[in-house]
């Protein structure tokens, strides 16, 4: 057993935008004063984390003049190299101005969309500048609350040619930079375009660089939906695109909870980093929480180290969990691995299908002994294995 301490191998990152929310709500105002991108990046090296991740108005303000622009950032770029803390991953904020109100990519307004375009593009020239690999795009206001108010076909043609437009770019440059779109179901807007892991994934196949265009799925978001956040992670994985990932907590469909990770459904959380550290994920393990508005700096840090630790733990669980024999004889008996075998053989026909029987009351009658295997993973979830 480890002590949990995180390592820079481990690869865990945080949005600036995490652990310097200021608390405010739709309900009331700040409960902390704001935090020092410089001192962000010291108190997560400090805490063991690889990497920091930002909105462009995170670290430079909307409105801010090139010269200021370039102030921000070099003083940023200074805390990086003091640390060695890295950048993963960039993303832009299209959703707190007012003029981004009806979206950005999506907007009915074409010379809002045109704005939007251009602040993206401009910030990716930034993501490049600071060697980030991942380029998120969260479209939380790209949607509607009224049916007669957007068209969502033509909303949809806009949001591939922002896309696209985005993509060509990356290219044309030249930069090692690929985009991740976050689904949402709802909130801010009553509803988001690209609700889920499975519409993104669809509209990424309707798209022209969709080579370079993956997902960055949240597991609040998908939660929020009712939906269950491994089998997502899992279909990603499948198809490819899971270019990296937000780890978060949420208790069932409600508003977006963004509790530490671990904090939510930790059955799904165990399933989870078991694939994750299973299934070729190798991309950052980026947190993507807000530490309640309850909570000093003292309170927000120890969240941020709990949701490292929290990853830690499962990590362990699950290796336990995958080498205990009992585990892999349970496995053997609800037949896990027999979903691997192709079910038709190698050079078998379908009319050689057709001409076999089965006794299908005996295949009824058998059980799947999944009750157990389910427990077992339970007690090794809860450390009394
Ligand atoms: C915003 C949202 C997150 C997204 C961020 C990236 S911004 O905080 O709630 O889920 O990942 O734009
Ligand atoms: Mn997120
Ligand atoms: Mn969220």
């Amino acid at each position: 057993m480890t002590d949990f301490t995180p390592k820079r191998e481990d690869k865990f990152s945080f949005g600036l935008w995490t652990v310097g929310w200021l608390g405010r709500d739709p309900f009331g105002e700040a409960t902390r004063s704001p935090l020092d991108p410089v001192e962000a990046v010291h108190r997560l090296s400090d805490l063991g984390a690889h990497g920091i991740t930002f909105h462009d108005d995170d670290l430079v303000p909307f409105g801010s003049s090139a010269e200021e622009r370039s102030a921000v950032v070099s003083r940023f770029r200074g805390a990086l190299d003091q640390t060695g803390l890295a950048v993963p991953m960039v993303t832009t904020n299209l959703f707190s101005h007012p003029v981004f109100k009806d979206g950005g990519f999506t907007a009915n307004d074409r010379d809002v969309r045109r704005f939007a375009l251009r602040k993206v593009l401009r910030n990716v020239e930034l993501a490049a500048e600071l060697g980030a690999r991942t380029f998120v795009a969260w479209g939380g206001r790209e949607g509607a609350e009224s049916g007669a108010a957007k068209d969502v076909r033509a909303a949809l043609d806009r949001y591939r040619e922002a896309v696209d437009t985005v993509c060509a770019f990356i290219k044309e440059r030249g930069y090692d930079l690929r985009l991740a779109l976050e689904p949402k179901p709802n909130e801010p807007r009553g509803d988001i375009l690209l609700p889920t892991v499975g519409h993104a994934l669809a509209f990424i196949n309707e798209l022209e660089h969709g080579d370079i265009v993956g997902v960055n799925p949240e597991v609040g978001h998908e939660q929020m939906a009712g939906l269950n956040f491994a089998h997502g992670i899992a279909q990603a994985l499948w198809a490819g695109k899971l270019f990296h990932i937000d780890l978060n907590g949420q208790n069932g469909i409600k508003y977006d909870q963004d509790l530490r990770f671990g904090a939510g459904d930790v059955r799904n959380a165990f399933f989870l980093v078991d694939l994750l550290e299973n299934g070729g994920y190798e991309g950052p393990r980026h947190f993507d929480f807000k530490p309640p508005r309850t909570e000093d700096y003292d309170g927000v840090w120890a969240s941020a180290a709990g949701c490292m630790r929290n990853y830690l733990i499962l990590k362990e669980r699950a290796a336990a969990f995958r080498a205990d024999p009992q585990v892999v004889e349970a496995w053997e008996a609800a037949r896990v691995g027999e979903l691997s075998t192709p079910t038709l053989g190698a050079g078998e026909s379908v009319s050689d299908l057709l001409s076999e029987e089965l006794d299908v009351d005996a295949a009824a009658a058998r059980g799947m002994h999944f009750e157990r295997l389910d427990q077992l993973a339970m007690d090794h979830l809860l450390g009394v294995r």
